[in-house]
């Protein structure tokens, strides 16, 4: 069954031209595109989107990064969207990512680990809504 997952292209992607290959790389898998928007996250936005890790020792590095730079926000369709970004994507630390996957691939560290993947259908449908509104996904 059609499902839709998020992604963003995280600042190292972008900063180092890899953003047309890492969408090449989604649509090859069959996701389609539904929005796509190209932004400069606040330090409120990041906090915001990366609240359930404001615990965490690494958060406010988290924070610094993604709000380092530009970055691509997508929201993404295809049959189990959600398992299948995981699967491509590849493990948190592009260290210890499968060969192929995107984090090994464009991945430098457990922190610029090139794009982020929503964890469950649920988790997508807040993230997308963060980021587009519902006029915006086509
Ligand atoms: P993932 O779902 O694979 O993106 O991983 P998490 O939700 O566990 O972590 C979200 C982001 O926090 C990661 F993409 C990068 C950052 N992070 C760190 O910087 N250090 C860590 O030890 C774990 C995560």
């Amino acid at each position: 069954m059609s499902q839709r997952t998020f992604t963003i292209v995280k600042p190292d992607s972008v900063e180092k031209g890899n953003l047309g290959k890492i969408l090449a790389r989604l649509e090859a898998e069959g996701f389609k595109i539904l929005g796509l928007k190209r932004l400069h996250m606040s330090t409120s936005q990041a906090q915001g989107f990366y609240a359930v890790h404001r615990e965490r020792p690494f958060f406010g590095d988290l924070v610094k990064y993604m709000t380092s730079g530009p970055v691509v926000a997508a929201a993404l369709e295809r049959a189990d969207a959600v398992p299948h970004l995981r699967k491509v994507m590849g493990a948190t630390d592009p260290a210890k990512a499968d060969a192929g996957t995107i984090r090994k691939e464009f991945g430098e560290s457990i922190e610029r680990n090139a794009i982020h993947g929503s964890d469950s259908p649920e988790n997508a449908a807040i993230e997308i809504g963060f980021f587009f509104s519902t006029s915006e996904l086509l």
